[in-house]
């Protein structure tokens, strides 16, 4: 049997400090209370923690927004809590990725300070400083220097009017980007990631790290149908010197180091041949990509709230086209669930009667792919999608943005945009993890940043885990077969039926071992079509009579294929 690198046998589960779990009784997670989960990580048998950002920072974007990058925000609790953290993890063999946010800092970091105070600052050129539109004057509309939307709503620049110059922010006007055509910027950044690494770190999940080179002169961007602003994506998503960029700074950073250290690139945007050539260990920029094209085939034009539902098809092709492209070289992330997406039970499977069948389903499908697997905080549980009644309820400023937006400038009907909100807000992500039917479901002792899902009563750690139908056991047992299979962890992927509209059927072949999986993800029973036979892992189809599943599994119907995982030779 081949063997590949070690995170080819690993799983990361992430951590975001703000909903996970609450030592101090102020109603927000922290490092303590991480510590204190270390146990029930280690017993699910995961091997890294992606740690969501704990650095300083004004909150603005939940820590993505970064004021101090070598200093704990008191709110997540001190650099004694960290090392702890540190040590209770590789005392149990775990490791600690931190997340890594430098295609901007928040508008309070002391470099963006300097930079703003004035024009001659020498620090100006830190970020993206830009004269009005040539005939426009500072503050007029249509003066932005480029057309471009924000990720947030609005547009991506913000007038300083002390110097009459804008200021460049592809997310929030509180997120100003780096400009890392700066070798200073480079460098000190590599100087903060060494920091790190030093201190036990190892290795980093990089936040939008394929925004780092914008084509330059910035120009004006195609305005989509509907669309107030014009999209830059095409010249900030790999742009022209970011493989330079990530090889500077892998030669800068992890060259010559001996730790076995992990460097995960979060890229909104990329394409399967750019992921070819990022996570092609002859090229050492990084190990492997977060891409997104799955988590975009249930939008329509108008992006993500333009809903459209999925069709099992189009994951299938999507999937087989990400595992084929980097079945010779580079490697995927397999994920479903993270801080910035819906609930996957309740987003592509069935979150109501058979929660168990469609999480453990859909769970079986990810992890049984090739590539290293992450595990979101709660994904373990069956945590699903909250009953949202009132914008009241929302914290996360992607949400609340497109809310007033929506509603005051494209006149679109509350109750529409509320919906919209429901089914896709980051914040379904984001309620407290729910670890017990008590008082805000053992999440806290004070009152929670926002609230739990109400459903925690039936949906929690305690109990799920006492359950004969445990979702955290499935996921347990999920992961204690990829750490012993090379079959899972290296095996071929090779695409079945890919025309069938509700069976997911592949297989994964290595040294002569064929594993078979087949997932239905209809809401009926369904016969095997002829000829799947041979070394098999049934994903049996105990689909019941629920409501009649669709080929294109929304939520509220689709999987209820229960998983049963096991391997035949
Ligand atoms: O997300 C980048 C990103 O692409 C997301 O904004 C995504 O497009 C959007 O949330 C989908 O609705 C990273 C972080 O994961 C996210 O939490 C941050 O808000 C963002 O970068 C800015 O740092």
């Amino acid at each position: 049997e081949t063997s590949g690198p070690w995170w080819t046998r690993a799983v990361v589960y992430q951590v975001y400090p703000r909903s996970f779990a609450d030592a101090d009784g102020d109603g927000i997670g922290d490092l303590a209370g991480i510590l204190g989960k270390l146990d029930y990580l280690a017993e699910l048998g995961v091997d890294i923690l992606w740690l969501s950002p704990i650095y300083a920072s004004p909150q603005k974007d939940n820590g993505y927004d970064i004021s101090d990058y070598q200093r704990i925000d008191p709110v997540f609790g001190t650099f004694a809590d960290f090392d702890a953290l540190v040590e209770g993890l590789h005392a149990r063999g775990m490791k600690l990725v931190m997340d890594l946010v430098v295609n901007h800092t928040s508008n309070e970091h002391p470099w963006f300070l300097e930079s703003a105070s004035s024009p001659q600052s020498p620090k100006r050129d830190w970020y993206w400083w830009r004269d009005p539109r040539k005939g426009f004057a500072p503050g007029e509309p249509g003066a932005e220097p480029t057309n471009w939307g924000s990720f947030f709503s609005g547009p991506t620049w913000t007038l300083d009017p002390a110097s009459g110059q804008y200021y460049l922010h592809l997310f929030a006007r509180e997120q100003p980007d780096l400009n890392w055509e700066n070798p200073e910027v480079r460098a000190a950044v590599y100087d903060m990631m060494t920091w790190w690494l030093d201190r036990g770190v190892d290795g980093f999940r990089m936040d939008v790290v394929n925004f780092l080179s914008k084509t330059l002169p910035l120009a004006d961007g195609a305005v989509p149908p509907g669309h107030l602003w014009g999209d830059g994506g095409p010249q900030f998503m790999s742009g022209p010197r970011i493989h330079e960029f990530l090889a500077e700074m892998h030669r800068e950073v992890f060259a010559g180091r001996q730790a076995e250290l992990i460097t995960v690139a979060e890229m909104p945007g990329v394409t399967v041949e750019e992921a070819r050539l990022f996570t092609n260990p002859a090229r050492a920029e990084v190990d492997m990509v977060f891409q997104f094209e799955h988590v975009s085939l249930d939008q329509g034009p108008g992006g993500k709230w333009d809903y459209r539902g999925l069709d099992l098809r189009d994951l299938k092709t999507s999937w087989n086209r990400w595992q084929k492209g980097l079945a010779e070289t580079g490697w995927n992330s397999l994920y479903l669930d993270n801080h910035d997406q819906p609930r996957l039970v309740s987003r592509f499977g069935d979150d109501g009667a058979y929660r168990y069948e469609s999480a453990t389903l859909w769970a079986a499908l990810l992890h049984l792919h090739r590539g290293t697997p992450y595990i979101y905080q709660g994904e373990e549980l069956g945590m699903t999608n909250v009953p949202f009644t009132s914008i009241e309820d929302f914290r996360d400023i992607e949400s609340l943005n497109w809310y007033d937006e929506a509603t005051m400038k494209l006149g679109r009907d509350p109750q529409e945009v509320l919906a919209a909100l429901r089914r896709m807000s980051r914040d379904n992500a984001r309620t407290p993890v729910q670890w017990t039917g008590g008082a805000n479901a053992g999440f806290t002792t004070g009152t929670p940043w926002i609230a739990v899902n109400p459903n925690y009563p039936t949906v929690n750690a305690e109990l799920d885990r006492s359950s004969p139908r445990s979702v955290y056991r499935f996921y347990q047992r999920l992961i204690a077969l990829r750490h012993g299979s090379a079959v899972v962890q290296l095996g071929r992927f090779g695409l079945e039926q890919a025309d069938h509209p509700v069976l997911y059927a592949f297989t994964r072949t290595l040294d002569g071992a064929v594993l078979r999986v087949l997932g239905n993800v209809s809401g009926e029973p369904l016969g095997l079509p002829p000829g799947l036979g041979g070394g098999t892992l049934l994903l049996g189809n105990y689909g019941a009579p629920g409501d009649a599943g669709t080929a294109r599994g929304t939520a509220g119907q689709g999987a209820t294929g229960r998983a049963s995982v096991m391997e035949q030779d």
